[in-house]
C-alpha cells in the first residue's frame, strides 16, 4: 500500500518521465514510445519505493535485479534511470545518437544501473531466473524483477523460463507481463494469441496476480504479496495501455514506434499534463 503523500510523490515522477520520455524522442527522431508508456508506472514503483539499489553504487553485488526484458521500450527504461540518478539526465540528449551510450535497445555495459542488455525478446526470463537462483546459490537476499511484453511471450523461452523457475521453487523472482494487447504488427491476440494467459501460467506452476498495470497502488500491493509468496515464483498480469498519457497515442498498435514532431509534442505534452491534473497532481 502507498500512503498518500508517496503515493502523489510517485505519480509526480511518473509525470515527470513521462515528459521526458516525449522530449528524448523527438530529439532521438524516433523511438518505441508506445510500449516505454505502457510499462513506465511499473519501473517508477519498483525504482522509487521498492528497489534496494544505490546510484552512487550502481555494481553493488547485492543490489536487486531488474530486467527490461521488452528492450526496444528503452525509451521508457532509461529515463527511469536518469530520473534516479545514475547519470546526467543532459546525456538522453543524445539517445540512440553516435557515441551515446543509449542506443534504441538497453546495453548493460554501457549504462550505470542496468542489469541486462535485451532488445533480442524472449531472453529477460531466462536470464531473471538465472538471476534469481544465482542469489539463492549464494545466499544473498537480493530480488530480481523482470517486465514482459505480452507479444513477447510468443518467443517459447519464456516458457522454459517458467517451467524451470517453478521446477527450482524460485521464489525471489516477480515478473510483470506488460499486457498492452498490441505488439510490433497488430493485436497481439491476432498475431498469436497468449490467452487463456491466467490459466496458462497457473499451469506452469506460477501465483497469479491481475492488476490494472498503472495504478501505482495496485502495483505495489502486487510487489508487496509477491514478496511473501514462498515457495513458488509470482507474475503479475498487469493490463496496461499502450501509449499511455498520450491521447493520440493510447491503444494504438501504430504507435508502437513512431517520430514526434514539435506540433505532436505539444499535443503530447498537453494530453499528459490532462491526466495528471485530473488524478489532482
Ligand atoms: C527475437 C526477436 N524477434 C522479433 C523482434 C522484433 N520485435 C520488436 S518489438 C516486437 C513486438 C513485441 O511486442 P510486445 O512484447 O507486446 O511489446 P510492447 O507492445 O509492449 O512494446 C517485435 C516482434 C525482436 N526484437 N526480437
Amino acid at each position: 500500500m502507498v500512503q498518500k503523500e508517496e503515493y502523489h510523490k510517485l505519480l509526480k515522477t511518473a509525470r515527470t518521465i513521462r515528459h521526458s520520455i516525449i522530449d528524448t524522442t523527438m530529439k532521438a527522431g524516433g523511438a518505441h514510445v508506445g510500449g516505454g508508456m505502457s510499462a513506465l508506472d511499473m519501473m517508477v514503483t519498483l525504482y522509487f519505493k521498492f528497489m534496494n539499489i544505490d546510484p552512487a553504487n550502481p555494481d553493488n553485488p547485492d543490489r536487486d535485479r531488474f530486467i527490461l526484458s521488452k528492450g526496444h521500450s528503452a525509451i521508457g527504461y532509461i529515463p527511469v534511470l536518469a530520473e534516479r540518478g545514475f547519470f546526467d539526465k543532459e546525456l538522453l540528449n543524445d539517445f540512440n545518437k553516435f557515441k551515446s551510450p543509449f542506443g534504441m535497445h538497453p546495453d548493460g555495459n554501457k549504462i550505470a544501473g542496468c542489469d541486462a542488455s535485451t532488445g533480442s525478446l524472449g531472453h529477460g526470463m531466462p536470464m531473471g531466473v538465472g538471476m534469481a537462483m544465482g542469489a539463492r546459490i549464494q545466499k544473498k537476499d537480493f530480488y530480481t524483477y523482470v517486465i514482459v511484453g505480452d507479444g513477447e511471450l510468443n518467443e517459447g523461452s519464456n516458457w522454459e523460463a517458467a517451467m524451470a523457475a517453478a521446477h527450482h521453487k524460485v521464489d525471489n523472482i516477480l515478473v510483470f507481463v506488460d499486457r498492452n494487447m498490441h505488439m510490433i504488427d497488430g493485436p497481439v491476440e491476432e498475431v498469436m494469441s497468449v490467452e487463456p494467459l491466467t490459466d496458462k501460467w497457473k499451469a506452469f506452476g506460477w501465483e497469479v496476480l491481475v492488476i490494472d498495470g498503472h495504478n501505482l497502488n495496485e502495483i505495489a500491493q502486487a510487489i508487496e504479496t509477491a514478496h511473501k509468496t514462498k515457495g513458488k515464483p509470482v507474475v503479475v498480469i498487469a493490463k496496461t495501455v499502450k501509449g499511455k498519457g498520450v491521447d493520440f497515442m493510447e491503444d494504438q498498435t501504430k504507435w508502437h514506434y513512431g517520430a514526434i514532431d514539435s506540433a505532436l509534442g505539444d499535443q503530447a505534452h498537453a494530453s499528459i499534463d490532462k491526466m495528471y491534473s485530473d488524478l489532482g497532481i
